[in-house]
């Protein structure tokens, strides 16, 4: 790809980039500088279909005016004010509001600044209620296997994927893990495969051999993304709901994905109607435009914290940034936009259409397996012998050419549009995988 000079540095080298083949970016790079709605534009001009939202996070398209009038107008009128012992209004406003979007039983929003510190803030929130409760002993977390629970140590410790967590030493103790759902029996399912509920049951193993008092929450994604989009079997999730509340463990579900629309709900919680004890959510709360992430609570959670005499502080946790003013800002823009139009019923009704261009690449070559769920979709290839993730990757590239942007994670690629995708931009997006997947060996 030719580079403008004008826009792009000659010098790449100080930037260590994230998840990220540094040497091999840097010989080739992929640049993007600038965004408007569905599309991306590269460095030389092109424009690329945003298949992947960003990172799953743009969920209302790019450059939305009401976004972005709503940080230049907060970043001229309140730019920072400090976020312990005093409040500033939009943080506020905006914890109302995301409260009023979650499922009924939800109150309360504690606000941090990525996916990655909201699931931390959970894990220790857990912890702490129950040590609040006068149940101390409850200091155990359960994640489960290809879990992506960003990468914090409290998120590796509980992720289960193998290369987040195997350089890092020894991680937090007392972390035990579920296994996966995703067995061989579920290929080509459309929305939430058939077998699988009882791999819930491993939970009560796990309880069988540390004690229930032990054991403070378990964590999971509800359809998990970053490990190449696994979707819950039938039953399986209220079957976690079930064993936990049978032994006073809490659910949390990490919702940084599925929250705010991309299954056609405000949240999977309430898609599914299984009420965990805590959301965590990021991205999509404010449009992935600010950094942003946050914890929801029930009530129960919350007022167990709020019991010491009233001028101590309740819960010894929080970012110099929590519910920043311009994150904030954002959110409530972002949330507005949504609102306005109707982005979350939108999804739900592009959905089957999306399903159905999806499972329409079943005969190309090399495919082994297509799932999804909501504006979520993934198509796994068999992977080259002796070289796992390079023919995903080598598609990646690929698509980039054409024209598309996607995302794999070793030998999957996952797609996840912004909701305001259209059937022509769907139609396009899956014709350009066509014509990749034909030429990829
Ligand atoms: N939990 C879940 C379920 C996530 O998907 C995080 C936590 C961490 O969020 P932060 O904001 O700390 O990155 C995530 C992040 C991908 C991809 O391509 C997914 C994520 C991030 C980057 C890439 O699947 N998810």
């Amino acid at each position: 790809m030719a580079l403008d000079r004008d826009v792009v540095p000659n010098d790449l080298s100080a930037f260590w980039m994230p998840f990220t083949a540094n040497r091999q970016f840097k010989k080739a790079p992929r640049m993007l500088v600038a965004a408007k709605d569905m599309h991306y534009t590269a460095a030389d001009g092109r424009q690329i279909l945003d298949g992947t939202a960003g990172l799953w996070c743009c969920n209302a398209g790019h450059a939305r005016p009401k976004i972005t009038e709503a940080v230049q107008k907060q970043v001229a009128e309140l730019d920072y004010a400090p976020a312990f012992q005093m409040g500033h209004p939009k943080a506020f406003e905006l914890a109302n509001r995301v409260r009023d979007l979650a499922p009924d039983g939800f109150e309360h929003v504690f606000f941090a600044n990525s996916g990655s510190e909201a699931v931390d803030t959970a894990l220790k929130i857990a912890i702490a209620y129950h040590r609040a409760r006068g149940e101390g002993t409850r200091t155990r977390l359960i994640g489960r296997e290809r879990g992506y629970h960003g990468v914090g140590f409290g998120g590796i410790s509980v992720g289960g994927i193998v290369n987040n967590r195997k350089f890092y030493g020894t991680l937090l103790a007392g972390v035990d893990h579920l296994p996966h759902t995703h067995i061989p029996e579920n290929r080509w399912t459309r929305g939430q495969p058939e077998h699988g509920a009882h791999l819930a049951d491993e939970l009560e193993r796990l309880v069988a051999l540390h004690g229930p008092e032990t054991i403070a929450a378990v964590i999971v994604e509800p359809v998990a993304g970053s490990t190449g989009v696994l979707i819950p079997p039938q039953g399986y999730l209220e079957r976690l709901r079930a064993i936990t509340r049978k032994h006073g463990i809490l659910l949390i579900f990490d919702e940084v994905i599925t929250g705010f629309g991309r299954l056609g709900s405000a949240f999977a919680a309430g898609h599914f109607n299984v009420m965990p004890d805590m959301i965590v959510c990021a991205k999509g709360i404010t449009n992935g435009v600010i950094p942003m992430g946050a914890v929801i609570t029930t009530a129960g959670i919350h007022d167990a914290f709020m019991t010491g005499p009233e001028h101590m502080i309740e819960l010894f946790h929080g970012y110099t940034y929590s519910g920043s003013p311009i994150a904030s800002a954002a959110g409530l823009a972002t949330l507005q936009t949504y609102a306005e139009e109707g982005l979350f019923e939108r999804a739900a009704e592009i959905a089957p259409y999306w399903e159905e261009g999806l499972h329409s690449l079943r005969d190309c070559p090399n495919v082994i397996d297509i799932r999804n769920m909501g504006l979520i979709g993934a198509v796994e290839l068999e992977p080259i012998a002796g070289e796992p993730t390079k023919r995903a990757f080598s598609a990646f590239l690929a698509a980039f050419e054409k024209g598309c942007l996607i995302r794999t994670t070793g030998d999957i690629i996952a797609m996840s549009p912004p909701l305001i995708i259209e059937k022509g931009h769907i139609d396009e997006l899956f014709g350009t995988l066509r014509d990749v997947l034909k030429t990829v060996h």
